[in-house]
Protein backbone atom coordinates (compact mmCIF):
# COMPACT_ATOMS: atom_id res chain seq x y z
CA UNK A 1 0.00 0.00 0.00
CA UNK A 2 2.79 2.28 0.55
CA UNK A 3 3.65 2.44 -3.12
CA UNK A 4 0.37 4.06 -3.28
CA UNK A 5 1.64 7.46 -0.72
CA UNK A 6 2.71 10.45 -3.09
CA UNK A 7 6.33 10.19 -2.83
CA UNK A 8 9.34 13.02 -3.50
CA UNK A 9 9.33 11.78 -7.32
CA UNK A 10 5.67 13.09 -7.49
CA UNK A 11 6.28 16.20 -5.54
CA UNK A 12 8.86 16.73 -7.54
CA UNK A 13 6.90 16.48 -10.77
CA UNK A 14 4.35 18.70 -9.52
CA UNK A 15 6.90 21.59 -8.75
CA UNK A 16 8.49 21.15 -12.57
CA UNK A 17 4.36 21.42 -13.75
CA UNK A 18 4.36 24.75 -11.67
CA UNK A 19 7.42 26.06 -12.67
CA UNK A 20 6.08 25.46 -16.37
CA UNK A 21 2.94 27.61 -15.43
CA UNK A 22 5.13 29.98 -14.00
CA UNK A 23 6.77 30.88 -17.20
CA UNK A 24 3.24 30.95 -18.93
CA UNK A 25 2.11 33.76 -16.25
CA UNK A 26 5.23 35.28 -15.95
CA UNK A 27 5.08 34.70 -11.92
CA UNK A 28 8.86 34.68 -10.57
CA UNK A 29 8.05 32.30 -7.60
CA UNK A 30 5.60 30.92 -5.57
CA UNK A 31 6.03 31.58 -1.75
CA UNK A 32 4.23 28.98 -0.14
CA UNK A 33 2.53 29.05 3.30
CA UNK A 34 1.09 26.92 5.79
CA UNK A 35 -2.11 25.17 3.30
CA UNK A 36 -2.90 22.67 0.47
CA UNK A 37 -1.05 24.02 -2.03
CA UNK A 38 2.62 23.94 0.54
CA UNK A 39 1.33 20.13 1.50
CA UNK A 40 0.49 19.25 -2.52
CA UNK A 41 3.99 20.38 -3.63
CA UNK A 42 6.23 20.31 -0.60
CA UNK A 43 5.17 17.28 1.32
CA UNK A 44 4.39 19.29 4.41
CA UNK A 45 1.10 20.06 6.28
CA UNK A 46 1.02 22.40 9.67
CA UNK A 47 -1.71 24.74 10.30
CA UNK A 48 -1.39 28.54 9.80
CA UNK A 49 0.15 30.52 13.20
CA UNK A 50 1.35 33.65 14.40
CA UNK A 51 4.85 32.65 13.23
CA UNK A 52 5.55 33.10 9.37
CA UNK A 53 6.31 29.61 7.84
CA UNK A 54 7.07 29.75 4.25
CA UNK A 55 8.54 28.00 1.17
CA UNK A 56 9.78 29.81 -1.81
CA UNK A 57 9.53 28.28 -4.57
CA UNK A 58 11.30 30.23 -7.73
CA UNK A 59 10.62 29.42 -11.42
CA UNK A 60 14.44 29.69 -11.80
CA UNK A 61 16.29 28.04 -8.40
CA UNK A 62 15.79 25.30 -5.91
CA UNK A 63 13.51 25.82 -3.26
CA UNK A 64 13.77 26.74 -0.12
CA UNK A 65 12.42 26.55 3.42
CA UNK A 66 12.06 29.60 6.25
CA UNK A 67 11.29 28.13 9.57
CA UNK A 68 10.77 28.87 13.08
CA UNK A 69 13.18 26.86 14.85
CA UNK A 70 10.69 23.91 16.34
CA UNK A 71 9.53 23.38 12.87
CA UNK A 72 13.32 22.82 11.25
CA UNK A 73 13.08 18.79 12.23
CA UNK A 74 9.88 18.34 11.00
CA UNK A 75 10.14 19.86 7.82
CA UNK A 76 13.57 18.45 7.16
CA UNK A 77 12.01 14.99 8.30
CA UNK A 78 8.80 15.19 6.14
CA UNK A 79 9.64 17.20 2.68
CA UNK A 80 11.81 16.49 -0.50
CA UNK A 81 13.55 19.92 0.32
CA UNK A 82 17.26 20.05 1.19
CA UNK A 83 17.46 23.62 1.93
CA UNK A 84 15.71 24.26 5.14
CA UNK A 85 16.55 27.82 6.71
CA UNK A 86 16.06 28.59 10.18
CA UNK A 87 14.61 32.35 10.83
CA UNK A 88 15.94 33.46 14.65
CA UNK A 89 14.09 35.43 17.19
CA UNK A 90 17.55 37.15 17.89
CA UNK A 91 16.80 39.71 15.04
CA UNK A 92 14.35 41.34 12.83
CA UNK A 93 12.89 38.78 11.09
CA UNK A 94 12.34 41.37 8.02
CA UNK A 95 15.81 42.07 7.94
CA UNK A 96 16.32 38.42 7.43
CA UNK A 97 13.53 37.51 5.23
CA UNK A 98 14.58 40.56 2.59
CA UNK A 99 18.20 39.29 2.73
CA UNK A 100 16.40 35.40 1.53
CA UNK A 101 14.20 37.59 -1.53
CA UNK A 102 18.20 39.12 -2.44
CA UNK A 103 19.58 36.55 -2.61
CA UNK A 104 17.33 34.54 -5.18
CA UNK A 105 16.85 37.19 -6.91
CA UNK A 106 12.98 37.91 -6.03
CA UNK A 107 13.06 41.63 -4.61
CA UNK A 108 11.41 42.98 -7.18
CA UNK A 109 8.68 40.79 -9.39
CA UNK A 110 5.85 38.71 -9.06
CA UNK A 111 5.34 36.46 -6.46
CA UNK A 112 2.39 34.13 -6.31
CA UNK A 113 0.73 33.91 -2.34
CA UNK A 114 -1.55 30.95 -0.90
CA UNK A 115 -5.24 32.79 -1.69
CA UNK A 116 -5.90 31.38 1.83
CA UNK A 117 -2.93 34.00 3.63
CA UNK A 118 -3.78 35.60 6.91
CA UNK A 119 -3.88 39.36 6.23
CA UNK A 120 -1.40 40.24 9.27
CA UNK A 121 1.06 37.85 7.55
CA UNK A 122 0.37 39.32 3.77
CA UNK A 123 0.48 42.77 5.05
CA UNK A 124 3.97 41.60 6.59
CA UNK A 125 5.18 40.17 2.79
CA UNK A 126 4.20 43.84 1.61
CA UNK A 127 6.40 45.28 4.05
CA UNK A 128 9.03 43.22 3.40
CA UNK A 129 9.12 43.73 -0.28
CA UNK A 130 7.46 46.49 -0.98
CA UNK A 131 8.57 46.14 -4.90
CA UNK A 132 7.32 43.16 -5.61
CA UNK A 133 3.39 42.50 -7.09
CA UNK A 134 1.47 39.38 -5.41
CA UNK A 135 -0.74 37.09 -7.06
CA UNK A 136 -2.80 34.05 -6.24
CA UNK A 137 -0.88 31.13 -6.13
CA UNK A 138 -4.05 29.52 -7.33
CA UNK A 139 -3.37 31.03 -10.58
CA UNK A 140 -0.57 28.59 -10.39
CA UNK A 141 -1.72 25.73 -8.31
CA UNK A 142 -5.25 25.23 -9.05
CA UNK A 143 -5.05 23.47 -12.97
CA UNK A 144 -2.38 20.96 -11.80
CA UNK A 145 -4.52 20.10 -8.34
CA UNK A 146 -7.54 19.78 -10.51
CA UNK A 147 -6.23 16.51 -12.03
CA UNK A 148 -6.22 13.81 -9.78
CA UNK A 149 -3.48 11.04 -10.25
CA UNK A 150 -3.93 7.45 -9.94
CA UNK A 151 -2.63 7.94 -6.78
CA UNK A 152 -4.74 10.45 -5.66
CA UNK A 153 -7.63 8.92 -6.56
CA UNK A 154 -6.95 6.02 -4.42
CA UNK A 155 -6.37 7.80 -1.40
CA UNK A 156 -9.50 9.92 -2.19
CA UNK A 157 -11.47 6.08 -2.55
CA UNK A 158 -10.36 4.88 0.88
CA UNK A 159 -11.42 8.12 2.76
CA UNK A 160 -14.85 7.40 0.72
CA UNK A 161 -14.98 4.33 1.89
CA UNK A 162 -14.03 5.02 5.34
CA UNK A 163 -17.04 7.40 5.09
CA UNK A 164 -19.16 4.90 3.73
CA UNK A 165 -18.24 2.44 6.25
CA UNK A 166 -19.17 4.87 9.38
CA UNK A 167 -22.74 5.77 7.49
CA UNK A 168 -23.64 2.01 7.38
CA UNK A 169 -22.65 1.17 10.60
CA UNK A 170 -24.54 3.92 12.40
CA UNK A 171 -27.47 3.72 10.11
CA UNK A 172 -27.96 -0.04 10.84
CA UNK A 173 -28.42 0.52 14.65
CA UNK A 174 -31.89 1.64 16.04
CA UNK A 175 -31.25 5.59 16.11
CA UNK A 176 -34.76 6.75 17.12
CA UNK A 177 -34.19 8.86 20.42
CA UNK A 178 -30.68 9.46 19.76
CA UNK A 179 -29.49 13.23 19.96
CA UNK A 180 -28.13 14.29 16.77
CA UNK A 181 -24.34 15.38 18.79
CA UNK A 182 -24.28 10.95 19.26
CA UNK A 183 -24.96 10.55 16.01
CA UNK A 184 -22.40 12.72 14.85
CA UNK A 185 -19.62 11.17 17.55
CA UNK A 186 -20.64 7.64 16.44
CA UNK A 187 -19.61 8.37 12.55
CA UNK A 188 -16.58 10.02 13.50
CA UNK A 189 -16.11 7.31 15.29
CA UNK A 190 -16.64 5.09 12.74
CA UNK A 191 -14.47 6.67 10.43
CA UNK A 192 -11.50 7.05 12.85
CA UNK A 193 -11.05 3.47 13.36
CA UNK A 194 -11.61 2.80 9.79
CA UNK A 195 -8.19 4.44 9.74
CA UNK A 196 -9.58 8.32 8.91
CA UNK A 197 -6.85 10.91 9.78
CA UNK A 198 -9.65 12.97 11.18
CA UNK A 199 -12.55 15.29 9.92
CA UNK A 200 -12.11 18.20 6.91
CA UNK A 201 -15.58 19.38 8.55
CA UNK A 202 -17.76 19.44 10.80
CA UNK A 203 -19.72 16.36 10.47
CA UNK A 204 -23.25 16.92 9.90
CA UNK A 205 -26.57 15.27 11.64
CA UNK A 206 -29.87 17.43 11.06
CA UNK A 207 -33.01 15.87 11.95
CA UNK A 208 -36.35 17.53 11.38
CA UNK A 209 -36.55 20.94 10.73
CA UNK A 210 -32.87 21.38 11.59
CA UNK A 211 -32.42 19.90 8.25
CA UNK A 212 -33.59 23.00 6.03
CA UNK A 213 -30.22 24.84 7.30
CA UNK A 214 -27.64 23.25 4.92
CA UNK A 215 -24.41 23.69 6.88
CA UNK A 216 -26.09 23.21 9.81
CA UNK A 217 -23.82 20.97 12.28
CA UNK A 218 -25.15 18.63 14.96
CA UNK A 219 -27.13 19.67 18.61
CA UNK A 220 -28.83 17.84 20.93
CA UNK A 221 -32.10 17.22 19.12
CA UNK A 222 -33.35 13.84 19.50
CA UNK A 223 -34.30 12.20 16.42
CA UNK A 224 -38.46 11.16 16.16
CA UNK A 225 -40.11 9.21 13.84
CA UNK A 226 -41.30 10.86 10.69
CA UNK A 227 -38.00 12.97 10.90
CA UNK A 228 -35.91 13.35 7.83
CA UNK A 229 -32.20 12.82 8.67
CA UNK A 230 -29.50 14.71 6.61
CA UNK A 231 -25.96 13.64 7.12
CA UNK A 232 -23.12 14.80 5.57
CA UNK A 233 -19.61 13.34 6.34
CA UNK A 234 -16.27 13.71 5.22
CA UNK A 235 -12.87 11.19 6.42
CA UNK A 236 -9.49 11.97 5.34
CA UNK A 237 -6.80 9.37 4.07
CA UNK A 238 -2.94 10.68 2.76
CA UNK A 239 -4.76 13.94 3.64
CA UNK A 240 -7.39 13.60 1.04
CA UNK A 241 -10.80 14.53 1.82
CA UNK A 242 -14.06 12.45 1.45
CA UNK A 243 -17.40 13.99 1.28
CA UNK A 244 -20.70 12.41 1.59
CA UNK A 245 -24.49 12.91 1.90
CA UNK A 246 -27.65 10.91 2.44
CA UNK A 247 -31.37 11.73 3.81
CA UNK A 248 -32.55 8.79 6.02
CA UNK A 249 -36.16 8.33 6.17
CA UNK A 250 -37.03 7.81 10.37
CA UNK A 251 -39.63 5.22 10.58
CA UNK A 252 -41.88 6.18 7.89
CA UNK A 253 -41.78 9.18 4.85
CA UNK A 254 -44.26 11.83 5.00
CA UNK A 255 -45.84 12.20 1.62
CA UNK A 256 -44.33 15.90 1.22
CA UNK A 257 -40.64 14.31 1.86
CA UNK A 258 -41.42 11.28 -0.34
CA UNK A 259 -41.92 13.73 -3.08
CA UNK A 260 -39.31 16.21 -2.19
CA UNK A 261 -36.92 13.14 -2.29
CA UNK A 262 -37.59 11.99 -5.36
CA UNK A 263 -37.22 15.50 -6.94
CA UNK A 264 -33.89 15.45 -5.67
CA UNK A 265 -32.88 12.28 -6.62
CA UNK A 266 -33.64 12.67 -10.33
CA UNK A 267 -31.90 15.65 -9.99
CA UNK A 268 -28.79 13.89 -8.50
CA UNK A 269 -29.11 11.31 -11.35
CA UNK A 270 -29.36 13.70 -13.81
CA UNK A 271 -26.31 15.29 -12.88
CA UNK A 272 -24.14 12.14 -12.80
CA UNK A 273 -25.07 11.27 -16.31
CA UNK A 274 -24.37 14.42 -17.52
CA UNK A 275 -21.05 14.38 -16.38
CA UNK A 276 -17.72 13.47 -19.24
CA UNK A 277 -15.02 14.75 -20.58
CA UNK A 278 -15.23 18.18 -22.37
CA UNK A 279 -18.80 18.76 -20.60
CA UNK A 280 -18.44 22.51 -18.67
CA UNK A 281 -19.62 22.15 -14.91
CA UNK A 282 -21.95 24.67 -15.80
CA UNK A 283 -23.94 22.14 -17.79
CA UNK A 284 -23.62 19.99 -14.38
CA UNK A 285 -25.30 22.60 -12.55
CA UNK A 286 -27.89 23.27 -15.26
CA UNK A 287 -28.52 19.43 -15.51
CA UNK A 288 -29.52 19.40 -11.83
CA UNK A 289 -30.71 22.69 -11.75
CA UNK A 290 -33.55 22.15 -14.73
CA UNK A 291 -34.82 18.55 -12.91
CA UNK A 292 -35.84 21.02 -9.54
CA UNK A 293 -36.86 23.91 -11.50
CA UNK A 294 -39.18 21.69 -13.10
CA UNK A 295 -40.50 20.40 -10.06
CA UNK A 296 -41.35 23.69 -8.77
CA UNK A 297 -38.79 23.87 -5.81
CA UNK A 298 -35.86 25.88 -8.18
CA UNK A 299 -36.05 28.93 -5.52
CA UNK A 300 -35.09 26.27 -2.57
CA UNK A 301 -32.03 24.80 -3.71
CA UNK A 302 -30.06 27.67 -2.69
CA UNK A 303 -26.70 26.13 -3.65
CA UNK A 304 -24.55 24.91 -6.39
CA UNK A 305 -24.77 21.76 -7.05
CA UNK A 306 -20.87 20.88 -6.48
CA UNK A 307 -17.11 21.98 -5.55
CA UNK A 308 -14.33 20.19 -6.53
CA UNK A 309 -12.41 17.95 -3.42
CA UNK A 310 -8.93 17.17 -3.23
CA UNK A 311 -6.35 18.08 -0.07
CA UNK A 312 -9.25 21.10 0.60
CA UNK A 313 -12.83 19.72 0.78
CA UNK A 314 -13.97 22.99 -1.56
CA UNK A 315 -11.31 23.56 -4.24
CA UNK A 316 -11.72 23.68 -7.63
CA UNK A 317 -14.10 23.11 -9.97
CA UNK A 318 -16.76 24.37 -8.78
CA UNK A 319 -19.97 23.03 -10.36
CA UNK A 320 -21.96 26.24 -10.69
CA UNK A 321 -24.32 28.24 -13.58
CA UNK A 322 -21.10 30.35 -14.25
CA UNK A 323 -18.47 28.11 -14.26
CA UNK A 324 -17.37 27.41 -18.25
CA UNK A 325 -14.10 24.88 -16.78
CA UNK A 326 -14.38 22.32 -19.24
CA UNK A 327 -14.59 18.78 -17.49
CA UNK A 328 -11.23 16.55 -18.07
CA UNK A 329 -10.67 12.62 -17.14
CA UNK A 330 -9.02 12.72 -13.43
CA UNK A 331 -11.27 15.46 -11.50
CA UNK A 332 -12.89 14.85 -9.05
CA UNK A 333 -16.02 16.90 -7.39
CA UNK A 334 -19.14 16.51 -5.86
CA UNK A 335 -22.48 16.14 -7.19
CA UNK A 336 -24.88 17.27 -4.33
CA UNK A 337 -28.26 18.75 -5.02
CA UNK A 338 -30.49 19.80 -2.42
CA UNK A 339 -34.06 21.32 -1.58
CA UNK A 340 -34.43 22.91 1.74
CA UNK A 341 -37.83 24.48 3.00
CA UNK A 342 -37.58 26.54 5.66
CA UNK A 343 -38.56 25.52 8.93
CA UNK A 344 -39.84 22.37 7.49
CA UNK A 345 -37.04 20.11 6.56
CA UNK A 346 -34.39 19.77 3.77
CA UNK A 347 -32.87 17.18 1.62
CA UNK A 348 -29.54 16.44 -0.01
CA UNK A 349 -27.56 13.62 -1.80
CA UNK A 350 -24.19 13.81 -2.05
CA UNK A 351 -21.44 12.06 -3.94
CA UNK A 352 -18.31 12.65 -5.22
CA UNK A 353 -17.47 11.43 -8.90
CA UNK A 354 -14.20 11.12 -10.99
CA UNK A 355 -14.20 11.98 -14.48
CA UNK A 356 -13.45 9.00 -16.96
CA UNK A 357 -13.10 8.43 -20.59
CA UNK A 358 -16.82 7.98 -21.14
CA UNK A 359 -18.47 9.27 -18.23
CA UNK A 360 -17.82 9.56 -14.56
CA UNK A 361 -17.71 7.10 -11.53
CA UNK A 362 -18.77 8.04 -7.99
CA UNK A 363 -16.09 6.98 -5.19
CA UNK A 364 -19.06 6.14 -2.50
CA UNK A 365 -20.84 3.12 -3.40
CA UNK A 366 -23.82 3.67 -0.82
CA UNK A 367 -27.31 3.84 -2.10
CA UNK A 368 -28.93 6.88 -2.97
CA UNK A 369 -32.67 5.75 -3.45
CA UNK A 370 -34.77 6.61 0.09
CA UNK A 371 -34.57 4.25 2.45
CA UNK A 372 -36.21 4.40 5.92
CA UNK A 373 -34.36 3.35 9.21
CA UNK A 374 -34.07 3.16 12.62
CA UNK A 375 -37.16 2.69 14.56
CA UNK A 376 -37.30 -0.06 17.53
CA UNK A 377 -38.48 -3.37 16.18
MN1 LIG B 1 -19.95 18.65 -0.16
Amino acid sequence: MDHQMIGANDFKARCSRAKEIMYEKDVDALCLTPSSDMLYLTGFRTEPSERILLCILPRSDEPRFIVPKLYQEQVERETWINDVRVWSEESKLIIQLRNHLKELELFSGKIAISDRLWTRHYRFLQETAPKVRFTFASEVVNQIRMLKSRKEIYLMEEAARFAEGALEATLSDCIQGKKECELAAKLEYQMRVRGSEGVPFETIVASGPNSSVPHYSNGRRRVKVGDPLVLDLGAKFGHYCSDLTRTAIIGYAKPKINKIYELVHQAYQKAVETVRPGVTAAAVDQAARGVIIEGGHGEQFIHRTGHGIGLDVHESPYVHEKEQTGLEIGMTFSIEPGIYLPGQFGVRIEDVVVVTKNGCRTLTKYPTEMAVFGIRA
